[in-house]
């Protein structure tokens, strides 16, 4: 069979925004991808045959319910919840599920869908899906979160299970929240099936590094395209966005290989540290008070606070967005540009804007899409999935060296993928080409279901 590669993809793409109107952020995911691709259709007719990206592009189920819930004044609360199984070609869904005022059907999807691809680029056995709600657990007591977790799972634990769908955490969801909706699992199933979740506490079924794990690996991967070029962490500045778990334990691993982080931010503002972010200081105002960045410089002499303007401005040699999606546009990435940064690692998911990202590109700066250098989160997940499974229980040692691995062999693979098919060091079209041929190879292979 002929294919008119560009009119294709085109095509596709015309049918992905027929199909799924008012959904920016997704059109925006699929799009990214969706230019990669041309190369993959040219070489491989069979997948235009079978509408393999057209499968792809489409959901596998879509969930959403209602989620009733009482606060502590007695009112009833209403919020909406979300799970999208996107693709179970390489096992089943796996991805977390965020708790934002944020979220919408298009948000949830945009995330399903790079999931596929970055679980594939593990090499785990993990296909892609992604939930949420927009429930705001800031300003709930536990009381609150612990009402609407239960609620939340009353209704999705029927579509869960460690051989169907697998969530985790994402933003707004961290420990305690994954505990509420275990216990309310394991409440309604009387099953304590651990390997129907991730991202667990560690006594009741959790992995070492899973906690660290995106931020830890996001800096692997950073130092892993620096070494690619002959360089190191050593002694760079470094600016990280947002202050939540990524973030948090992205400045642990980049401090730990050599860098300096001076600056980091949450949705209200962000704080510049010339003497390098104190982590004991950080962790205490954001992990055990639950509290604002601005509290930060309220305790640290060095530091000051910025209410307005955009953390990218602060001068930096290595950029990592770690926050959410678009927060950095074509005019941070002109000024990140303008002051000598050298890397562009996303640590969130579609952080930087596609006028970014072209920049980015095309100025020679490294610039590692999300999918492939957050991987390690979920990689770590599938880690903890496996533990569960063998019952048994790895070192943190053993576990982080094993999280290393997979994200320099990510980076590898991304790099080699990139020169195969002619756009050396495009690690954008090597995590969407990588990723998508993984896929699609199972998609095919099981027939047109
Ligand atoms: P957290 O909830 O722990 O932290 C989120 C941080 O980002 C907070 O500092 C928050 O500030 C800030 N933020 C959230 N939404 C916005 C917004 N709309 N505008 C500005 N700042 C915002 O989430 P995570 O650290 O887990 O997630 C961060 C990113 O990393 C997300 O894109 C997530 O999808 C991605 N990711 C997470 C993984 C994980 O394992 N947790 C794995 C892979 C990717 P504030 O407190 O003010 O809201
Ligand atoms: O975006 C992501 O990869 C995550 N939020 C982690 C998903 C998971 O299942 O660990």
């Amino acid at each position: 069979m002929h294919v008119d590669v560009p009119a294709k993809v085109q095509e596709i793409y015309a049918e992905v925004l027929r199909r799924n109107p008012g959904e920016a952020e997704f059109h925006q995911a699929v799009r990214e991808v969706l230019e990669s691709l041309a190369v993959v259709l040219g070489r491989h007719s069979e997948y235009a045959e079978m509408k393999t990206i057209e499968r792809i592009c489409e959901p596998e189920r879509q969930i959403i319910f209602r989620v009733p819930w009482q606060d502590d004044h007695g009112q009833v609360q209403i919020n909406r919840g979300f799970r999208v199984e996107f693709n179970s070609a390489l096992g089943p869904y796996k991805g977390g599920l965020r708790f934002h005022p944020s979220v919408n059907l298009g948000i949830v999807k945009f995330l399903g869908f790079e999931q596929i691809f970055k679980n594939a680029l593990t090499g785990m056995p993990i296909g892609g899906g992604k939930g949420g709600s927009d429930f705001d657990p800031k300003n709930r007591s536990d009381a609150e979160v612990m009402r609407f977790c239960q609620s939340f799972m009353t209704e999705l634990y029927r579509h869960l299970g460690e051989y169907t769908d697998v969530p985790a955490g994402d933003i707004g969801v961290g420990a305690r929240e994954i505990g509420y909706l275990f216990g309310q699992y394991k409440r309604i199933t009387n099953r304590y099936e651990s390997g129907v979740i991730t991202g667990k506490g560690l006594g009741w079924g959790g992995a070492l590094v899973r906690r660290e794990a995106t931020g830890y690996g996001a800096a692997f991967f950073a130092d892993a395209m620096m070494h690619a070029r002959g360089e190191s962490f050593e002694g760079r500045r470094v600016v990280i966005s947002g202050s939540g778990n990524v973030a948090v334990y992205g400045i642990e691993k980049v401090h730990e290989l050599g860098g300096v982080v001076v600056a980091c931010s949450d949705s209200s503002g962000y704080v510049v540290d010339e003497k390098g972010i104190d982590l004991e200081i950080l962790k205490q105002v954001k992990e055990t008070e639950r509290g604002r960045i601005s509290e930060y410089a309220d305790r640290v002499a060095s530091a000051h606070y910025i209410s307005q303007g955009s953390i990218w401005d602060v001068p930096c040699e290595v950029a990592m967005p770690s926050a959410t999606q678009n927060e950095l546009d074509g005019r941070d990435a002109r000024t990140l540009a303008r002051n000598g940064c050298q890397y562009v690692v996303e640590g969130a998911n579609m952080p930087a804007t596609p006028d970014a990202v072209s920049l980015f590109r095309a100025s020679g700066i490294g610039f590692a899409p999300g999918k492939a250098a957050n991987a390690g989160g979920v990689a770590t997940s599938a880690l903890e999935m496996q533990q569960n499974a063998s019952r048994d229980r790895w070192s943190f040692e053993q576990s982080e060296a094993k999280l290393e691995e997979i994200m320099r062999g990510i980076h590898a693979r991304c790099h080699e993928t990139a020169e195969e098919y002619g756009s050396p060091g495009d690690l954008v079209l090597g995590a969407n080409v990588a990723g998508f041929l993984q896929v699609a190879e199972a998609v095919h292979a099981h027939g047109l279901i």
